[in-house]
């Protein structure tokens, strides 16, 4: 077969890789509370890509597991022949490789606008909002371990100066992150507000900010979101991470 753009012999898959094996044979590889998980199953749920999941929990950094992410990590995506993992790397591809609404802007200013989100998500919000203080007062305390107040302690105003910086962007108006128009910047901020809601520094400070607020209420409002809230389990101790005390619990 010859593609008709670079005239090159390529095989039908090398030519249209979503269209031969699209909603078909997506999995996404990882524990079912994963922030970063959920990322990935909501921008799927949002292209309207149908996809199995395959809970991990019991292979977490055994060999199959490394064998399937080397840095000890989830998610995963797995489409057909081709395994993927980082979450920026993934949603891209996910975004890219199928039909349905895109979720990236095509202006080029605005899809940096939303890269700096997904960075500042990576970097800003996760850390502090998840890795610390869910972590501490939702993960730990559900295995009988006490939380490190001094963890907490350390990552609040992080927390704070995060949650200013979402507040005033979303100043603008617009019903999204980046604007009108849903992007992947809004499916990375919705799981770590989520889960660091449901800690009692979430519900005491999140009242402060009321276009977040609202912004939140919208993206729960989305037919995509409640139907993936629905499809949840409940939120069951995550085992693997009593190993995070000797492995990368913060310590201050
Ligand atoms: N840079 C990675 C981060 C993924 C990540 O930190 N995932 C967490 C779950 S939300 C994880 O795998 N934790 C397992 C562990 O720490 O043992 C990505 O973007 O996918």
């Amino acid at each position: 077969m010859v593609c008709l753009q670079c005239k090159f012999s390529l095989s039908w898959r090398q030519i249209h890789p979503a269209k031969v094996t699209a909603m078909t044979d997506v999995v996404v590889l990882g524990f079912p509370r994963s922030t970063y998980v959920h990322i990935v199953r909501l921008v799927l749920a949002q292209k309207g890509v149908a996809h199995s999941f395959r809970d991990l929990e019991p292979e977490m950094g055994s060999a199959s597991h490394l064998a399937l992410h080397p840095f000890d990590r989830v998610p995963i995506l797995q489409h057909g022949d081709f395994t993927l993992y980082e979450t920026s790397a993934i949603a891209t591809y996910v975004d890219e490789a199928f039909e349905g609404p895109s979720l990236q802007p095509k202006d080029v200013r605005a899809r940096a606008r939303m890269n700096q989100w997904i960075s500042s998500v990576n970097s800003y919000y996760y850390p502090y909002m998840i890795y610390h203080v869910t972590h501490e007062r939702l993960v730990f305390p559900q295995l009988g371990i006490a939380s490190d107040e001094k963890v907490v302690a350390h990552a609040l105003p992080k927390v704070q100066r995060a949650l200013e910086v979402l507040e005033k962007a979303l100043g603008h108006g617009a019903d999204y992150i980046v604007g009108s128009e849903l992007t992947l910047a809004d499916f990375f901020m919705l799981p770590s507000t989520y889960a660091f809601g449901l800690t009692e520094e979430g519900k005491a400070i999140y009242p402060k900010y009321p276009s977040f607020c609202e912004w939140r209420a919208r993206m729960e409002a989305l037919p995509t979101v409640k139907r993936f809230r629905a499809s949840l389990p409940p939120r069951n101790p995550i085992e693997h991470a009593r190993k995070w005390g000797v492995s990368h619990r913060p310590k201050y």
